[in-house]
């Protein structure tokens, strides 16, 4: 016996070595994957950490067709259904895996206000903040003057009379450029109506939101088309639910 074959044995030796100690640790994995718990039951609950939705849409405070004529029930589907539920699905998708994903939409709104880095999550979480507040600011036979009381008292200590108050108010949301919503906010003592673009929102600035029109051209482009003005007109003649407005004022 040579050399060379003496190696070849020794090769030989060390492959059964090694296959030996596969096969153990190949028993020693079944054996394992045998106690393993079996899968988790087909309820519904057992989705992927990232599709797991961390925020929600409030639901409507009324059916889609509550606000008709002013609104069509088509109107509401698409704003709520479509374009609402997309800024959801964006948020969620923006804050899977982020500490984000464990606080308030307000929370949200607030800590992501202004920074750069975040400009998308702020937008879409704004946004869904601010379709849950719109919806709110609205019923079926609203709009016109507010019962008397404390909100009617402010809005005339504020801006002279109601009237001056829905006059301003009109011509704001007439006069915004883009995309964004008209406000009644409250500082202080004081009611103001304020302008935002886009998604920008009075609760990033420390100002209590208390009404808002949504005038994104989603919001009435299917009804009024370019009638901007008609829709804003309708808002206030026969929509905003005062009681709602009344009930955030400080
Ligand atoms: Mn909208």
């Amino acid at each position: 016996m040579d050399g060379k074959k003496r190696e070849s044995e020794r090769h030989n030796h060390r492959n059964m070595s090694r296959s030996g100690r596969l096969i153990a640790q190949a028993v020693l994995f079944t054996a394992a994957l045998l106690l393993l718990p079996g899968p988790a039951p087909m309820d519904g609950a057992a989705q992927p950490a990232a599709e797991k939705p961390y925020f929600r849409k409030q639901p409507l405070p009324y059916p889609e067709n509550a606000l008709e004529p002013y609104i069509s029930a088509r109107t509401l589907s698409f704003h709520y259904e479509k374009h609402h539920q997309g800024y959801v699905n964006n948020l969620n998708k923006l804050v899977a895996g982020t500490p984000l994903a464990g606080r308030s939409l307000e929370e949200v709104v607030r800590e992501t206000a202004g920074r750069p880095d975040k400009t998308a999550v702020f937008n879409n979480a704004a946004q869904v903040w601010n379709h849950d507040f719109f919806w709110q600011c609205m019923k079926k036979g609203g709009g016109g003057k507010p019962a008397p009381g404390k909100l009617l008292r402010m809005i005339e200590t504020s801006f002279g009379s109601f009237e001056r108050f829905a006059n301003a108010f009109r011509t704001a949301a007439a006069s915004l450029f883009g995309s964004g919503y008209t406000w009644l906010v409250q500082e202080g003592d004081a009611l103001k109506i304020v302008q935002t673009s886009n998604a920008d929102t009075p609760i990033a600035h420390g100002q209590t939101p208390l009404l808002t029109c949504d005038v994104w051209e989603h919001s009435y482009y299917l009804d009024y088309q370019n009638r901007r003005p008609d829709f804003i007109g309708a808002f206030l003649d026969h929509l905003v639910n005062w009681e709602f407005v009344e009930s955030r004022v400080r």
